[in-house]
This record gives structure tokens, sequence and C-alpha cells, in this order.
């Protein structure tokens, strides 16, 4: 399924039709999860693959084999997704999905579960600049224009998968209603043992010390980078067009810092207290 130039829009929010249908769409709102299923939450470019070869390696205690020779999209499949369905067949037991939707597209199937929910959110500055050079790799996606076209849309949330604002508000503010951990990318990045002993002791997946250093040692950004199981290199270039940029890009950060103007600096701190003013969410915007 190719589609790059298509888009399906539901509930007023853009999806890329080359990964999305309206049926995929449909199936994911009537998803059927299972108790032992691990559901990692992202707005794209949080740390989606981060944590989906976190919990790769957590679930095979340490042993490397299924991350090294298992396509991310194939063990850790997003719900919403056209091949999802293919994908799952015959996989019950414990389950790792993935899903970029928002809260209202999965709430009524997700509180039938008791599934666990892991949201992993990142600073929005560093996530609209890793977007932005996401835009200009990804077929898929439009064009993005200049830089500060593109952070306009974002704050609007005028980009394919809606407003970041909304995403993270709506899946917090509903935490209770799951078995749910918020994480964020920069948790991660400061102490990534702490963070897989934390993750460990949320899945109730406990784990030898030898397994968490291996997970700390495979995860880092320099060796995800050569995984060609989840650094998208087996997406041919139509699709991803590898030369005008890498999908494991830089891993840092702050490289906002490289990309804001001061104006834009002060323009979007502003929008970010007046958007996230009743949300009880501490991410230090100014990180
Ligand atoms: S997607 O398309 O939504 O699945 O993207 P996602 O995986 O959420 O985000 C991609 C960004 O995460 C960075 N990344 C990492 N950073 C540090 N360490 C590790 N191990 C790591 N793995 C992925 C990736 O480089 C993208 O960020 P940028 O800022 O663009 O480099």
């Amino acid at each position: 399924m190719a589609n790059l130039n298509e888009t399906v829009r539901s509930s007023g929010i853009d999806f890329p039709g080359h990964l999305h249908t309206r049926q995929s769409l449909q199936y994911a709102q009537e998803f059927k999860f299972c108790d032992t299923d691990t559901v990692i939450i992202t707005y794209p470019k949080s740390g989606t693959t981060w944590m989906q070869e976190i919990l790769t390696l957590i679930y095979s205690d340490g042993n490397t084999l299924p991350a090294k020779t298992i396509p991310n999209w194939l063990r850790t499949p997003w719900i919403e997704h056209y091949y999802c369905e293919n994908v799952l067949v015959n996989k019950t037991d414990h389950r790792i999905l993935t899903t970029h939707l928002p809260y209202h597209f999965l709430a009524k199937p997700l509180k039938q579960s008791n599934a666990k929910v892991i949201y992993v959110a990142r600073n929005p500055k560093d996530v609209v600049v890793s977007f932005y050079y996401f835009h200009k790799m990804a077929n898929f996606l439009p064009e993005p224009g200049t830089f500060g076209e593109f952070l306009e849309k974002f704050i609007t949330g005028e980009v394919n998968y809606g407003s970041w604002f909304e995403h993270i508000k709506e899946w917090e503010s509903h935490r209770n209603e799951f078995n749910f951990l918020f994480i964020t990318y920069e948790e991660l990045m400061k102490d990534l043992r702490k963070s897989v002993i934390r993750l460990c002791n949320f899945l109730e997946h406990p784990l030898l010390p030898e397994a968490v250093d291996t997970i700390v040692r495979h995860c880092t950004f320099a060796n995800m980078k050569e995984n060609k199981m989840i650094n998208y290199t087996l997406i041919p270039n139509e699709i991803m067009n590898h030369e005008r940029g890498k999908f494991m890009r830089k891993g840092v950060v702050g490289d906002w810092k490289e990309h804001f103007t001061q104006e834009q600096k002060q323009a979007f701190e502003k929008i970010f207290q007046e958007k996230m003013n009743d949300s009880n969410i501490v991410l230090n915007c100014a990180l």
C-alpha cells in the first residue's frame, strides 16, 4: 500500500493514508485489548521507537535476538495501521502495542481491559523540531515548508495526528481510568538504567541486573542507530527518503535551541502556559 499523497481524516484529525485507512481507524476504535497487553502511547517523535525497543528487551529478559531480527512494526505494531490486524493473528500473550491516537479514539475499548499503558512525553519544542525533519524525509507526510511555517501549524494542531497539546492533556487527565505510567524522553535520557528499572516495576517483570545492563547498552542512541530493525533503513527511498534525513537523527535533549529564534521561543512558551495551565503535567517546557 503506497497512497503517499492520501490523507484520512477522522474526528477532525488528519492521518497519513500510507499507513491508515477508514477501516484501520475503525479497527483501532473497536480493538480488543487483553489484560496482558502493554500499550505504548505517544504523540509522534516523543520516544516511541526507544520505548518499543526497551519493552521488547524487557519482555525478552534482555535477549537481544528479537530486537535484532524483527522490525519494530511487526513486534510492536501500531494498532491504527492498516497491517496491524494481520500482524496480530495468533499473537495473544504479552503483546506490545503502539499508538499515536488521541484518547477519545481509544478510551472505550481500552477501559474494558486492564492493559498496561505507558505514555511517553517529550518537550514539545524538541518534538516539533524532530517532526519537522521527519516531514522532510517521509514522503507520506506533506512538505513542511520553513521551520517557522511548520511551527505555526504545530501550535494550531493543523498537522497530521492533531494537536500535541490536546493529545497529552487528554491522555494525562484520564490517567486514573487506566493502569497508567507517565514517563518522559528526558527521563530516559537522564538515567536509562533507572528508567528501565522503573518500567520493570510497573510491568511487574523483574530482571536480573545483567539483563538490565544489556538493555541499557543496547538502547543507547548510537547502538539503536545501527539497528536496521528500528532505524527504518528497511523502508525504500520512495517512502522514506534516506538521502533527505535519518530517522535516528540526533537523539538529544534541547535541539530546539538550534532552531527556535528568540521570538519563536517566547511565543511558544506563552502559548504553552496558556494551553497547559489547566493540566497537572509537570513538563519543563524550557528544558
Ligand atoms: S515516531 O516516528 O513517532 O515513531 O518517532 P519516535 O520514535 O517517537 O521519535 C523519534 C525521535 O526519537 C529519537 N530516538 C532516540 N533518542 C535517544 N536515544 C535513543 N535510543 C533514541 N531512539 C530514538 C530519534 O532520534 C528521534 O528524535 P530526533 O530529535 O529527531 O533525533
